[in-house]
């Protein structure tokens, strides 16, 4: 059988990814909007995790004071509403606005606003607000994941908000902006325990320093990248897109992995560490996996970035 996306999707198949997330994002999503957005604030300011200061300087505020600016203006009310309507999804003109943004714009936007919350500027979840049932055990549960677990939800969350007319989430339609690679002086070579690979070491030194273009260029032509819990983004353009809108500032620290060949002259690679978020530094490491399968050329064919069930995954490498 010849190597496909689709059977590269299942190298190192008894990897344990993190399944809670998606369950949980799911029973979110069954909430009424007020219990989703009361949820919201009660987790993020009962989790105990904090962002870090510097946090909001990777995410382009300058886009988003405008409609800030416009927010803080309105009445309690309004400001409640224009909140409810980007949660469920309706079109209007900041909904579309929030749609065209950045990722970490977009979190940049809610942080804002959150703060403003917190201050009393912009309405609060009414004291007294009673959640239904449903939405406790929600929060219960996330407030049992790991931290990164916890993140990822938010962030999902978050992510889905706003009015998209044409769903156009697909990365090849979009060209997002350019942003400056960390100077080569600054750079540190990664070392992976159990890795020479050179294509994969690379791999994670571009993406260290943000620097994109190489690190796509690493990529076959027709390669994959599939991040955790989402379809594979298939080809160059696609991946460099997408890599320029959600991976700015993230710091990758893989620690282990193995390597063997698979059919065809294919290998398939497969490395275990930590990932941090700008947004919460070294106070979340998140555990993943990145299963890589490359080419006869040493090039990236695929690779699949897993959030991992726990901690103990970091030590499966089992060739599989
Ligand atoms: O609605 O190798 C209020 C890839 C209440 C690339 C609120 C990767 C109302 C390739 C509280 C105000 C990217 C795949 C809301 C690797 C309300 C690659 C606010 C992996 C919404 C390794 C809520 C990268 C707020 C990974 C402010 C795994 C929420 C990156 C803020 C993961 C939430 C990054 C924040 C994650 C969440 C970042 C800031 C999970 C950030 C999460």
């Amino acid at each position: 059988m010849a190597v496909s996306i689709q059977s590269a999707q299942s190298i190192f198949s008894n990897t344990e990814i993190a399944s809670a997330v998606p369950a949980t994002t799911d029973a979110f999503y069954k909430l009424t909007v007020e219990d989703q957005l009361a949820l919201l604030w009660y987790a993020y300011t009962e989790m105990g995790i904090s962002i870090t200061a510097a946090a909001p300087g990777v995410a382009s505020m300058a886009l988003v004071e405008g409609v800030l600016g416009e927010i803080k203006q309105m009445s309690p009310a309004a400001q409640s509403k224009t909140m409810f309507d980007l949660a469920s999804n309706a079109d209007t003109t900041i909904g579309r606005i929030y749609t065209s943004l950045r990722v970490n714009t977009k979190l940049g936007f809610w942080y804002e606003l959150g703060q403003l919350m917190k201050q009393g500027v912009v309405a609060p979840i009414p004291a007294g607000y009673q959640m239904s049932p449903e939405a406790t055990q929600v929060l219960e549960n996330i407030k049992k994941l790991d931290p990164g677990q916890q993140i990822t939800v938010l962030r999902n969350t978050v992510v889905h908000m706003g009015y998209d007319p044409d769903f156009s989430q697909e990365y090849g339609k979009r060209s997002a902006p350019r942003s400056t690679p960390t100077a080569v002086a600054e750079r540190v070579k990664t070392q992976i325990e159990g890795i020479s690979e050179k294509t994969v070491l690379s791999y994670i030194d571009n993406m260290n320093a943000f620097d994109f273009t190489p690190a796509v260029g690493l990529f076959a032509e027709d390669g994959a990248l599939q991040p955790p819990f989402q379809k594979p983004i298939v080809g160059r353009e696609a991946i460099l897109n997408y890599m320029r809108e959600e991976c700015i500032g993230l710091k990758m620290l893989p620690e282990r992995g193995v390597s063997e060949p698979a059919e065809d002259g294919y290998r398939q690679v497969k490395v275990t560490g930590k990932v941090e978020t700008p947004w919460f530094g070294a106070n979340v490491g998140m555990n993943i996996a990145w299963r890589f399968m490359l080419d006869p050329q040493g090039q990236i064919f695929f690779v699949a970035i897993d959030l991992l069930a726990s901690p103990k995954e970091l030590m499966n490498l089992m060739r599989k």
